[in-house]
């Protein structure tokens, strides 16, 4: 099973509350919000105000993934806005375990996000204190890049490591996620992907077909191939 949250910054703006309506008749059950300050990465995305409107036009889940330099600076918006889940930056946080702490009390599901070239070995150390993480198959900041080859086989590394924790933890994937990337995510042991500019919202073709069509093709490969193993994945003894 897996989730596709439509990531919104991919979205026409100026049609955004129609192809959240059709999203949702697709079968979207939550939307991914990305948050930038032009500072943590050199982009400015969306904002709360927008987040406002969201929570008052749907019942979908809204995600806000956090692309700032100061992520503890915005608890108490979350708090405000009843978010439902917020992801900020293990490069970001000065003090993730407070952080955590801080966003758990203002109510929102917590993910840690990290960038392609950071190690998950800090997770080891904030052990049950996330419900999420996502990994970054692009550097953040932009959507249409290219997925970087390496995350398949930190995202196989870090379903083992969550496995130990507890299972199923959701393992949320962002960057470049078309079918084939997806396909390959999922049976590494991803459960969530944003779809951007590679899935749902892609030029000249209507966001319900997009979702429908990417939805099935991506279910229909992985029925057929629940899961890989890496050509490059190290010898068991190894691990
Ligand atoms: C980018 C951001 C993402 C993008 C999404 C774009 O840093 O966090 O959520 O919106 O990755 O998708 P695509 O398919 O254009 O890469
Ligand atoms: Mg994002």
């Amino acid at each position: 099973m897996f989730n596709i949250s439509p990531s919104l910054m991919c979205a026409d703006l100026l049609k955004m509350g129609a192809q959240v309506r059709e999203l949702e008749r697709a079968g979207a059950r939550s939307f991914h919000v990305d948050v930038m300050d032009g500072h943590f990465v050199p982009n400015l995305g969306l904002n709360f105000d927008l987040v406002r409107q969201l929570k008052q036009m749907t019942n979908a889940q809204i995600d806000v993934h956090l692309m700032v330099e100061d992520p503890g600076a915005y608890v108490d918006k979350f708090q405000e806005l009843k978010v439902d889940s917020v992801s900020f930056h293990i490069e970001a946080a000065r003090a993730p375990l407070r952080l955590l702490r801080a966003m758990k009390a203002a109510g929102a599901r917590t993910g840690i996000a990290f960038n392609p070239s950071t190690s998950i070995e800090t997770l080891h150390y904030v052990l049950e204190q996330f419900d999420y993480v996502v990994v970054m198959t692009v550097e953040p900041g932009f959507a249409g890049q290219k997925f970087i080859p390496t995350m398949y086989e930190k995202i196989q590394d870090l379903r083992e490591t969550l496995d130990k924790i507890r299972s199923g933890i959701e393992i949320q994937v962002d960057g470049n996620l078309d079918a084939d990337t997806s396909i390959r995510c999922i049976q590494c042991g991803a459960t969530t992907l944003v779809g951007g500019s590679s899935s749902v919202f892609r030029p000249g073709k209507d966001v319900f077909s997009a979702f429908t069509e990417f939805k099935e093709e991506v279910s229909r490969a992985c029925k057929r191939q629940p899961t890989i193993q890496l050509a490059h994945a190290r010898p068991e003894a190894e691990k």
